[in-house]
């Protein structure tokens, strides 16, 4: 059996490609899920790709990676990313190998986007790689 893996996307990352081009880049939502099906595939591994814009179906879909056996998790919370303390503590719970994934560089943008709380549960973070920083986050985990 193919190992499994979620892929779980926050606020606003359904707006991909609709808005605000020059830091989020001009592909969709449905070009970062078809990305990542195909990166699975080549990989040999399984991935679910959730999103949605309530912190608490993000807390919800983690409980359920943990429940469904996943082996790990690639998280972009979106803004909750520099918030929620409800999503840093449902990974802290889950115990899986999770690498945080941000198309922009959070990093280098406005001071507010410079605190990530799921961070501190994070084995990885990869920032600033755009769409590809999915496929970066998903061959580190099925490699590990
Ligand atoms: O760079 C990232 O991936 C972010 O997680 C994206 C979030 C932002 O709040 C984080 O600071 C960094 C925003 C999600 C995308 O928002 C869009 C809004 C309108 C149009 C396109 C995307």
């Amino acid at each position: 059996m193919k190992k499994l893996y979620y892929v779980i996307n926050g606020a606003n990352l359904n707006m991909l490609g609709q808005r605000e081009p020059e830091i989020y880049g001009t592909k969709d939502y449905s070009f970062l899920k078809k990305t990542v099906k195909n990166a699975a595939r080549s990989l040999g591994i399984r991935v679910k790709v959730y999103q949605s814009n309530h912190e608490g179906d993000l807390v919800d879909m983690i409980q359920r990676a943990y429940l469904k056996g996943a082996c790990g998790i690639v998280i972009n919370p979106g803004a909750y990313t520099h918030t929620s303390i409800a999503i840093l503590d449902a990974v802290k719970a889950t115990k899986l190998p999770t690498v945080e994934v941000h198309i922009s560089d959070p990093d280098s943008r406005e001071d507010f986007r410079h605190v990530s709380y799921v961070r501190l549960a994070a084995e990885k973070t990869v920032s600033g790689h755009g769409i590809d920083g999915y496929v970066e986050a998903l061959r580190y985990l099925a490699e590990k």
